[in-house]
């Protein structure tokens, strides 16, 4: 009698487990969700965008940008790769777009991918996929990505300009626009390493160079010597000129970015303010010792980012073109 409660009970928890692992499968995403479906998806993905990085290094730095920029506006869904069309301005669209490239490279994988399994792999996987081999190519660093999502059919310039947060921001600004995506304050310091890659337009700081509060004065949380060498190459109201974030080794994805934050060299406001907060600036600190955890870190906080508002299961579409609806 007693073996035959605990065997029923048994059956019970098992199914009761069965359950709620099926719960979470539904809803969420799994490492090689295309493994029967599309078995070389990730390694079509992966030698397509190896084959224009390695041809132009910096296009990692606007692949990796672009998942965090679809990831903020209405989830990862694809929706930053959308064009506008003659009734709706799509968020490529937005101010903050200006310097996303690298959209051929997410066209070419996906014309990769629909000649070998049509209609199966989702641009909003393609992005997140991307996003790691770019990292993985600069220094090594990778991480298993979790794959599932599926395409959105809305892209609306208003919600880039809503959701991406700005390099004006400060700490408190910046730890809400994280938790609005439930994001925590230690994924906004690890993320905000991705800045160790890439570059910046003059515009997106000179604010902090000339006239911060309106006495023709410079931003008093950077350091005086950065601001005098940027000035020699950012002059005020330049929209054009360029700078790497991590001058020197912006091409390498490495820690350099929170030494650069550490001596009061981090390019933007969103970047300094690192330094204004306990946890993020004991972040910063541990990254400049032997006992640094950012490369364990990083792979950790992007597969948080890649989770926001996934489209799964019957939701969304699977794109045929990654810049139009089917
Ligand atoms: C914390 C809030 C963030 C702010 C305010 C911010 C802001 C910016 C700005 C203003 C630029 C320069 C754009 C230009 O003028 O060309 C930039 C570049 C970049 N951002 Fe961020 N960002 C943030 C977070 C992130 C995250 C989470 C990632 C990825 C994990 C990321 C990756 C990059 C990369 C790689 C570039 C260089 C792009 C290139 O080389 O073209 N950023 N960011
Ligand atoms: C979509 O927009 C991109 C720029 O964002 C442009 O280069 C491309 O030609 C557009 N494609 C189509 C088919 O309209
Ligand atoms: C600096 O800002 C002040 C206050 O906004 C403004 O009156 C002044 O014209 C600005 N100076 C320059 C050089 O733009
Ligand atoms: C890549 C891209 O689509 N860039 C667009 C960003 O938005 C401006 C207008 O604000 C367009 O002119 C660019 O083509």
């Amino acid at each position: 009698m007693a073996v035959q409660k605990l065997l029923s009970l048994l059956v019970f928890q098992l199914v009761l487990v069965a359950f709620v692992l099926d719960i979470a499968n539904a809803q969420g995403l799994k490492v090689g969700f295309y493994k029967s479906t599309c078995p070389q998806a990730e390694e079509i993905v992966k030698e397509t965008a190896a084959s224009f990085i390695s041809r132009a290094p910096s296009l990692a730095g606007p692949l990796l940008r672009m998942h965090f920029h679809d990831c903020f506006v209405r989830g990862c869904d694809g929706s930053v790769l959308l064009n506008s069309t003659s009734s709706n301005q799509a968020e490529k669209d937005a101010f903050p777009n200006l310097s996303l490239r690298g959209f051929q490279v997410i066209d070419a994988v996906k014309d990769a991918l629909e000649k070998k399994c049509p209609g199966v792999v989702s641009c909003a996987d393609i992005l997140a996929l991307v996003a790691r081999d770019a990292v993985t190519m600069m220094n090594g660093l990778s991480w298993q990505v979790p794959t599932g999502r599926r395409d959105g059919r809305v892209s609306k310039l208003q919600d880039a300009l809503n959701n991406l947060p700005a390099p004006t921001f400060g700490i408190s600004t910046l730890k809400s626009a994280f938790a609005a995506k439930g994001l925590s304050v230690k994924d906004l310091a690890v993320l905000s390493g991705g800045h160790t890659l890439g570059v910046s337009h003059c515009s997106s700081f000179t604010n902090r160079l000339y006239n911060f509060t309106g006495k023709n004065d410079a931003d008093p949380s950077m350091d005086p010597n950065y601001v005098a060498q940027l000035k020699t190459k950012c002059k005020p109201n330049d929209a054009t000129t360029i700078v790497e974030m991590d001058p020197g080794s912006s091409k390498k994805f490495d820690v350099d970015y929170y030494t650069l934050v550490s001596k009061r060299r981090g390019l933007f406001q969103s970047d300094a303010a690192l330094l204004t907060d306990s946890t993020t600036k004991a972040y910063v600190q541990l990254q400049l010792t032997s006992k640094s955890t950012f490369a364990k870190d990083f792979g950790v906080s992007m597969v948080n980012m890649g989770n926001i508002g996934v489209l799964t299961g019957n939701s969304g579409e699977i794109r045929k073109k990654c810049y139009l609806v089917n």
